[in-house]
């Protein structure tokens, strides 16, 4: 059974996935959709780490352990910046550094970010499809009890320390989705539309977030599947359930499955989580979420794919 599959990603979690379900299916059937909301420009380079996190992770070439960057990196150009006093919070690895570069080269010379994106996946013989959200700029700020921060000087600098009372996600009312995936969303006969294990607020809102998205993915015929990034409340990595809980959400299964209602068909979570009685008005499906092996993400790709062909009758 064949058929496109669009997916909504965020980082390290929703790269596994998309891993497994670009290994599932046949090449060029998987377009993912990157997040953008955590760029930003860093000692003069375009960072975009979700979009990198999943053309690392698809081009096999992910750090196994950190789930960003780059494998078998060498931190030469940070032990140089430090020696220099330079700021080393924010770790560019020399390998990572390249792609920065490049990018921030091209987009210099006016090519958009999903321009430069496919060169990227072509150049590593990527076939699914990355594209990120928008060419327009998104960037995700947290008000905290410290005030306003910048996505990675909340996430990174500060390591999701200080409390979150609002998020916003600034410029995202003004951008426009990418062509190449709002076009597939509207034209195509998909197979699935599949929400990643992502952080609903920080990885997923963002794109929910520009015009046209949630009226989209609500119209669309294909069955739209999340699956949790929470296993019994907790995240598997990242600052999900707290985040949730300091914004006044349920910090679980039930949380997640009331932030996508009324958009998604399905919600695939850990069997301990699977409710008592129907919640939300959507399907609830126990598989196998966690996501350590290769092998995992291949059957929790399958699980999905399962799901939205039973649901769409096929
Ligand atoms: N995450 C960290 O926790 N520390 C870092 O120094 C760091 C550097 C970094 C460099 C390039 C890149 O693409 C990602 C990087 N990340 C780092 C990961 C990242 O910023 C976050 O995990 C995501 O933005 C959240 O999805």
């Amino acid at each position: 059974m064949n058929g496109r599959v669009l997916a909504l990603s965020g980082g390290v979690g929703g790269a596994k996935l998309a891993l497994g379900l670009a290994r599932v299916l046949d090449a060029g059937q998987l377009t993912v959709v990157a997040n953008t909301g955590d760029d930003f420009v860093h000692l003069g380079l375009s960072i975009s780490p979700d979009v990198d996190t999943l053309v690392y992770t698809l081009a096999g070439l992910a750090d196994p352990e950190r789930g960003w960057g780059h494998r078998e990196e060498t931190w030469g150009f940070m032990e140089a910046l430090a020696r220099l006093g330079g700021e080393t919070w924010f770790r560019l690895g020399d390998r990572d550094l390249a792609m920065h570069v490049e990018r921030t080269h091209r987009l210099a010379a006016g090519e958009p970010l999903s321009a430069v994106t496919d060169h990227v996946r072509r150049c590593l013989g990527i076939a699914a499809a990355i594209v990120p959200m928008s060419d327009d700029p998104v960037r995700t700020r947290l008000d905290t009890e410290c005030g306003r921060l910048d996505f990675q000087d909340y996430f990174v600098r500060r390591r999701c320390e200080p409390v979150v009372r609002g998020i916003v996600y600034q410029g995202a009312e003004t951008a426009r989705p990418a062509q190449a995936w709002m076009q597939l969303l509207a034209d195509e006969p998909l197979r699935a539309v599949v929400i990643c294990p992502s952080n609903p607020l920080l990885s997923i809102e963002p794109i929910l977030a520009l015009p046209g998205v949630r009226a989209a993915l609500a119209a669309c015929a294909a069955p739209v599947i999340a699956v949790s990034p929470l296993i019994g409340g907790q995240a598997l990595k990242g600052p999900t359930a707290r985040l949730m809980r300091e914004l006044g959400e349920e910090a679980g299964a039930g949380g997640i499955a009331h932030r996508y209602a009324g958009m998604i068909d399905a919600l695939l979570v850990d069997a301990g989580d699977m409710p008592a009685a129907r919640q939300a008005d959507i399907e609830w499906i126990a598989a196998p979420i966690l996501m350590d092996t290769l092998r995992d993400r291949e059957l929790l790709a399958g699980a999905v794919l399962a799901a939205a062909d039973r649901i769409a009758g096929r």
